[in-house]
């Protein structure tokens, strides 16, 4: 990976290479923490980051399902980033927040167990390939399940239940596909290994419901917007495995493979991306660069705004109306 120059790392920034955990940490050993991965991208109005505070707040959720008390606020986590950024001189970047169970306790009720919290940046390319995002990926429906909300908690983005999104993926790689999807306990389709799902039929778009093990995708929620903004019917509904292999078209998106179409299936063709798929994808990628008027209030520029600047402090927070921090 490509490194930057410091991480903050309990409330400061230390140098890349000192960033460090004990190796009896307690998140190493059974997977207690949780995470975020957002983008920064560069703008007109400089390096903003894409969702911020949703995604800040899923953060937030997710650590309350496993109870990890944050030991930041949203909005202390959110100006550390943004300093963050600012500190490596970076114009765009993929963020890593996450909070997890630290050393001090074994056992599974190590309540006792301090939770640290680390916020790395670091420039990283496209997620599936550049020629992914522009000419498709192949992907393989995996023999593995998605995690069963009986057991763990699909809507949680926790570090111990991407054992089961790893084990999907390096199927799919061993078998030399791009991707993989997995189903959900019933067996209709859930999403990719990193990513929501969207599925093209009768010129529909169609994408599997929160009760389907989904994670809740900020990108997934940004393209339902866009989609119906541009005129298209999208339905929140159980997709069946066979609907993949002949639909129209599908795609996938995540923060960190953004919007990458899917040209098969379990070897089922669906050729070159489709109009459908096209069009969203531009749409989308506008509102991540902050070329579409009507979705820059999903960007939360880096910089603070100059005395010229429409809102005072300009955060992403300040706009959403809550308190805002000085820098
Ligand atoms: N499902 C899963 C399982 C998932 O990990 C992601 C994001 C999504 C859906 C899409 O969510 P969102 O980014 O909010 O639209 N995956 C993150 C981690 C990838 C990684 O390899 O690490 C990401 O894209 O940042």
């Amino acid at each position: 990976m490509e490194k930057a120059e410091l991480i903050w790392h309990n409330g400061e920034f230390v140098p890349w290479d000192e960033a460090r955990v004990h190796v009896l940490s307690h998140g190493l050993h059974y997977g207690t923490g949780v995470f975020e991965g957002e983008r920064c991208y560069e703008t007109e109005r400089g390096p903003a980051i894409f969702r911020h505070r949703d995604h800040l707040e899923r953060l937030a959720r997710s650590a309350e399902l496993f109870y990890l008390p944050l030991p930041y606020s949203t909005e202390e986590i959110a100006e550390a980033t943004r300093e963050l950024i600012r500190r490596n001189g970076l114009r765009s970047c993929y963020i890593r927040p996450i909070a997890f169970r630290g050393y001090g306790e074994m056992g599974l009720y190590a309540h006792s167990a301090p939770i640290e919290m680390t916020v790395a940046v670091w420039p990283w390319g496209a997620y599936l390939g550049e020629e992914g995002k522009s000419q498709g990926v192949r992907a393989k429906v995996s023999s593995w399940r998605r995690i069963s909300p009986a057991g763990l908690i699909p809507h949680a983005k926790a570090s111990g239940q991407y054992l089961n999104s790893i084990l999907a993926k390096t199927e799919s790689a061993n078998a030399g596909y791009e991707e993989a999807i997995l189903l959900d306990e019933r067996g209709f389709v859930c999403e990719g290994s990193g990513e929501n799902i969207f599925v093209v039929r009768e010129g529909q778009l169609l994408t599997p419901p929160h009760v389907a093990s989904i994670l809740d995708g900020v990108n997934r929620r940004s393209v339902i917007q866009i989609a119906r903004d541009l005129g298209y019917t999208v339905v929140e509904r159980d997709i069946a495995r066979a609907e993949l292999y002949i639909a129209e078209e599908v795609f996938l998106t995540g923060t960190a493979a953004e919007l990458v179409p899917v040209r098969s299936i379990d070897d089922h063709e669906l050729g070159d991306p489709g109009e459908i798929t096209r069009h969203v994808q531009g749409r989308f990628e506008d509102a991540l660069c902050g070329r579409a008027e009507e979705y820059l209030e999903w960007l939360d520029p880096v910089e603070p705004a100059g005395p010229a600047g429409a809102a005072d402090g300009d955060s992403v927070a300040a706009r959403q109306g809550s308190s805002k921090v000085a820098p």
